[in-house]
């Protein structure tokens, strides 16, 4: 195992600025060991090893699911907490409303006190890492340290960690600096702090996903969203994924929609059978850099290079791909577990659970025996419809964005804005019922503009003038799209299939931007006529299909209010721009 950064690579390889760093973070906290990761499988298999070894992982059953591990976290520490989470830049209005705020040196005095000594006994971990592809422009690196080695497991699945990475930090003179450490896990002591003019991270006291995995929300969103506004591109809460017609034309899509409503399912959506022909692509499953290209259209990486997807509800029928991907090679976080130490979940629709995600007894008396965030993490490779476009320098060129919320009323099944413009105000609107992915009640609608809301590393009136300014930097941007698939009836129904049959949706949606469907033209913008949308097939009725696709004014009326009620919270900073396409939409309400 890698001591010092030499074992790693050639000393002329490594960036004195990572060096001297990490030396530094050491002094401070005071590790028994340092390890520099190299990203072989060998050492991921050693780590791994001695997470069994210590009890920390548990080894699922090698006939039904090799290379499947189960790790338990602390039942205080299941989801990501916004709570505790701070954007820390010099000035409060350059964080925003929409952030929790601390000063610099305020929150580094906070966050050093907790660091001071607390690596003691353990090992600090050097995770070198790039977010995109090794050889595109559009990529960033990083350097988490942690004392975490079920982080380095995850950082290993998710990014391209090890040698390479090191290398190309050296090369290309910056990189993100984030410190991590689950120090004793007391949810007082927990913090996520962000410190986007310096581009660092602290984090402390938490282990599980978005908290603790640094490339993931920290950096590719909250820091990477901030530079993005800096260099003219967009860091976005957005899936990517590649439709490809019988005729071979494939379009590429990019979808934001909340945390756990359905971005891997639709990144990963398997075809209706009357669908013969049509092809679905991955490309990404939770964020996409977009870039403005020299043709005028934007491009966009994922800079993943793996899943960390809600495991409860995945069956053969609701994502057979995600399913078939995680029966092998595995890392499941706070799945329950089978007699026989399979994993086990609500809506897997086969076997029984013996041990809840805590490992006690399973009782349904105290609950879901999986926890309802609980999560798998996979290499991307593992998904059979992974696009090999994924790992190409320049992305993919985009055809649409689509937004969209959990919304059991109100919002349309498919909506399209009029131009970019009303694209963005239409983005700003997006409304969601909370999940568990994050710690809060679970089911209130809330704002979630661009389904950043708790991903945004900067003021939300500067994101919005940002997202405005992109017709002076791309001539051919896509059409800007909503949908929902999420209505329901007066009694609690779906009113859409959703999974496989959002195809249908897609469909319209590519034929739209390729400008060959119709539309009606309403106060919201364009709506297929329940004609335009393909249900053959579908035990979805006409009438059923007016209701997903009626705008109710007097409805609409009150949803703008609040949304103007919403933006103007945002004071003087708000882009004149967008309260003019608000005003654009209330008179077309009439
Ligand atoms: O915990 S994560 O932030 O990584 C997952 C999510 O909330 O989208
Ligand atoms: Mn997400």
């Amino acid at each position: 195992m890698a001591t010092a950064p030499q074992q790693v690579t050639t000393l002329s390889q490594i960036s004195p600025a990572v060096r001297d760093w990490v030396a530094e973070v050491a002094g401070h906290t005071k590790p028994d060991r340092v390890h520099w990761c190299d990203g072989s499988d060998e050492e991921f298999q050693v780590l791994r090893q001695e997470l069994v070894s210590d009890g920390e992982l548990l080894t699922l059953n090698p006939q039904t699911h090799p290379g499947c591990h189960l790790y338990r976290s602390h039942p205080s520490d299941v989801a990501r907490v916004e709570h505790l989470t701070f954007v820390c830049t010099t000035s409060q209005a350059d964080a925003g409303p929409n952030n929790h705020w601390l000063s610099p040196p305020d929150a580094h005095r906070r966050m050093d006190a907790l660091f001071n000594g607390c690596m003691r006994g353990r090992t600090l971990y050097v995770v070198p890492y790039c977010m995109g592809p090794l050889q595109s422009p559009s990529s960033r690196c990083g350097v988490e340290i942690t004392d975490s080695a079920y982080v380095v497991l995850n950082m290993h699945l998710m990014t391209r960690m090890g040698r390479p990475a090191l290398e190309r930090i050296a090369r290309d003179g910056s990189f993100v600096k984030g410190l991590h450490s689950t120090g004793d896990l007391n949810p007082e002591r927990r913090f996520i702090m962000h410190f986007p003019e310096e581009l660092s991270i602290k984090s402390f006291g938490s282990g599980y996903g978005g908290n603790a995995l640094l490339g993931k929300k920290c950096h590719a969103l909250r820091i990477a969203s901030w530079q993005a506004r800096q260099e003219g591109w967009l860091a976005e809460h957005m899936l990517i994924v590649g439709v490809e017609n019988p005729a071979g034309e494939t379009h590429y899509l990019a979808c934001a929609f909340p945390s756990a409503c359905g971005k891997t399912n639709l990144a990963m959506l398997i075809p209706p059978l009357a669908y013969k022909g049509w092809k679905i692509w991955t490309l990404g499953d939770d964020i996409a850099w977009l870039h403005p290209g020299k043709d005028g259209r934007l491009w966009a990486i994922n800079p993943e290079s793996g899943y960390f997807g809600v495991v409860p509800g995945t069956n053969a029928k609701t994502n057979r791909n995600a399913y078939e991907m995680i029966q092998h090679d595995t890392l499941y976080t706070n799945v329950a577990l089978t007699a026989d130490q399979q994993p086990w979940w609500e809506g897997l629709e086969s076997g029984q659970p013996v041990v809840d995600w805590q490992g006690r007894p399973y009782d349904s008396k105290r609950g879901p025996a999986a926890h309802p965030n609980a999560r798998f993490t996979v290499a991307a490779t593992q998904n059979p419809g992974y696009s090999p476009l994924a790992e190409s320098a320049a992305g993919v060129p985009i055809s649409a964005l689509v937004f969209g919320g959990r919304r059991r009323e109100l919002a349309p099944l498919v909506y399209q804005a009029r131009d970019w413009s009303h694209g963005v105000l239409v983005g700003a609107s997006v409304a969601s019922e909370t999940t568990a992915a994050a710690v809060g009640e679970v089911g209130v609608v809330r704002r979630d503009p661009m389904a950043m809301k708790p991903f945004c590393g900067y003021n939300f009136a500067d994101y919005w003038a940002h997202w405005l300014s992109f017709p002076t930097r791309a001539t051919k941007l896509p059409h800007i799209f909503h949908v929902n698939w999420f209505r329901r009836d007066k009694a609690g129904t779906f009113l859409w299939p959703g999974f496989g049959d959002n195809l249908r949706v897609l469909r319209w949606i590519i034929d739209r931007s390729a400008g060959r469907a119709a539309a009606n033209e309403t106060a919201i913008g364009f709506l297929p006529k329940p004609e335009d949308i393909d249900v053959s097939g579908l035990d979805v009725s006409l009438p059923t299909m007016q209701e997903l696709l009626a705008v109710d004014p007097a409805l609409w009326r009150q949803e703008m209010k609040d949304l103007g009620e919403y933006l103007r919270t945002f004071g003087a900073r708000l882009p004149p721009k967008l309260m003019e396409e608000h005003k654009k939409v209330l008179e077309r309400l009439g």
